[in-house]
């Protein structure tokens, strides 16, 4: 008893229970910002909080991606994926399961902090990237601004001249957005398969444009000449490319780190927030290791709390954060409007004498643009599908304007954050995607696919999507500004402030509304 009490006074026993739960909170660390999650709306905050001046730490639960593996590549490939590829799974998850019904595409692995994520919902699941850079790591950096009638359609209380004359241009700059020239295009052995995709979709009467990316168009022309290191012409883009591409971490957070008053902390995962006494934010965060185990929990404290984790992450967060009482007034609005952009893919068949090619880009240039046709408005992105031989199929994701949206609840007897999306609403997506390749059939006298996507008769992917929007609608969940309803200080600058919808590609929009956002609360809410 008395060695006990010696002990105790000492402190002993605390060190003893520290090292027996070494997931005990540790002093709380404090920042005067903190920014959870780094995807685009992320490594906006990051970089203007850092600009002005304000010490920020970003927490990461995804690695950062800067070191080789034995192959001396920092990603693995997408014909021979291993640890790297996913987020802890036994088994790849790709979103072209099968090929001829067979499943020649998965392959089975070692569980760790992979780069590319697939969230299982009920009747939805979603891809998501997870590192320092979030979607950007993973994305086929299609570069794409709305039309600006339908983001004025989306939010009707932004000023849309702003965002066209501001916002949207300094988004594209920072992102290195760019174009593939037109001439080595067409000319291309790499582009065959969009070159035949548009002459289908011509020959229907339908319009095609191309789009921008962030991918570097001058580094893949050096890759087709043989005098770089291929990356999207060697079928990288979904478990990461290792060249080429302007991701975040080159681009925004680069610039961040460039402050000096940004750290970035990575395999931190968040997952709780409070307020504490005085107003200012409180977050318990587990570190983890590369076999998943939690190696710490944290405490951070911070003043200015910007929430970056996409549609998935924050709703995740915030409906938890309410419905347990950390948060107690967020609003309704919160975990409500989610969409899937309306995605859906489908593979085509062509005749023997339209090839496609045995060799494509990753980077997908061009879309069908059918967004005008009011009574069925699809914008379809021409899809790679780099197979190395030729295969004679067109694949496209659609992006559909399907008005269902879902939302987020919590389910306490779990403790899960679940998504009500139906296959019903699905259904739609496919309704509107199957209108526009029936034309494109029928114009063509060619018929779809229906060994691509896993089942025997399976035509449309409607069970996933890559563009999980909404769940923090602006304006709704909060101001129209990103300031959370109900709480000071507190922001959201991701994914989930769209209501679900875009009628293009998402990152270029969230990027320009974070810079939107940023600039405001930069000028009103944050002393220098
Ligand atoms: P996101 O980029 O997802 O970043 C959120 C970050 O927060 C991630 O790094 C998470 O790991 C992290 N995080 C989440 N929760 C927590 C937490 N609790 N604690 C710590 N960290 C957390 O969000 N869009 C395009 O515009 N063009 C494309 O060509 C395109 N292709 C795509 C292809 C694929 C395979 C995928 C998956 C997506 C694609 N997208 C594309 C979608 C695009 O990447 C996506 O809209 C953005 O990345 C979303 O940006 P956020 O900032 O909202």
């Amino acid at each position: 008893m008395a060695a006990l009490q010696t002990a105790a006074t000492l402190g002993f026993t605390r060190v003893g229970l520290q090292s027996a739960h070494a997931v005990e909170p540790a002093a709380v660390e404090s920042a005067p910002a903190i920014v959870i999650g780094s995807g685009y709306g992320g490594a906006v905050a990051a970089l203007r909080l850092g600009q002005a001046g304000i010490r920020t730490v970003v927490l990461e639960m995804g690695r950062l991606w800067n070191t080789t593996g034995s192959d001396g590549k920092v990603f693995c490939t997408t014909t021979a994926p291993d640890q790297r590829s996913m987020w802890f799974r036994t088994r790849t998850e790709a979103p072209l399961a099968t090929f001829l019904w067979l499943d020649l595409v998965n392959r089975d692995i070692t569980p760790y902090p992979g780069a590319l994520d697939r969230v299982h919902y009920d009747a939805m699941s979603v891809y998501v990237g997870r590192g320092v850079g979030g979607g950007s790591l993973v994305n086929g950096g299609m570069a794409v601004t709305p039309l600006q009638s339908y983001f004025a359609e989306l939010f009707p209380t932004v000023d849309v001249n702003e965002m066209y004359g501001t916002w949207f241009p300094r988004a594209r700059a920072m992102l290195g957005v760019n174009s593939v020239d037109p001439a080595w295009f067409e000319s291309t052995e790499w582009y065959q398969f969009t070159r035949t995709s548009r002459k289908a979709a011509t020959a229907a009467g339908l319009k095609t444009t191309f789009v921008p990316n962030v991918y570097d168009f001058g580094y893949m022309q050096r890759e087709a000449a043989g005098t770089a290191t291929k990356s999207a012409l060697a079928g990288e883009v979904i478990y990461g490319n290792n060249y080429g591409k302007r991701s975040l971490d080159k681009t925004y957070l680069a610039a961040a780190l460039g402050t000096g008053n940004v750290t970035v902390h990575s395999l931190e995962k968040v997952r709780a927030i409070s307020r504490a006494g005085d107003g200012s934010y409180v977050l318990t965060a587990d570190r983890i290791d590369n076999t998943g185990k939690v190696v710490e929990t944290k405490s951070y404290g911070c003043t200015y709390l910007f929430l970056g984790g996409g549609s998935l992450g924050t709703s995740e967060l915030l409906v938890r954060a309410r419905d347990t009482g950390t948060l107690p007034d967020l609003n309704a609005n919160v975990g409500a409007g989610w969409g899937t952009n309306g995605n859906t893919m489908v593979g085509r068949a062509n005749h023997v004498w339209d090839t496609v090619g045995a060799n494509q880009a990753t980077m997908p240039v061009m879309g069908i643009d059918d967004w005008a046709n009011a009574g069925n408005p699809v914008f379809a992105e021409i899809a790679p599908l780099p197979m190395g031989i030729e295969h004679w199929v067109s694949m496209y994701l659609a992006i559909t304007k399907n008005p269902q949206r879902a939302k987020f609840t919590y389910d306490s007897a779990s403790g899960a954050v679940r998504l009500g999306w139906t296959a019903a609403q699905s259904a739609v997506s496919v309704a509107m995607a199957k209108k526009l390749f029936d034309r494109i059939n029928s114009a063509n006298a060619t018929i779809y696919r229906y060994d691509l996507f896993g089942s025997t008769s399976k035509v449309f992917a409607d069970d996933f999507t890559y563009h999980p929007l909404g769940g923090c609608v602006l304006g709704k969940a909060t101001d129209d500004y990103g300031r959370v309803k109900g709480y000071s200080k507190l922001y959201i600058t991701d994914g989930s402030l769209v209501p679900g919808s875009t009628g293009v590609n998402p990152f270029v929009t969230i990027t320009a509304l974070a810079e939107r956002i940023m600039a405001r609360v930069l000028a009103e809410d944050i002393a220098p």
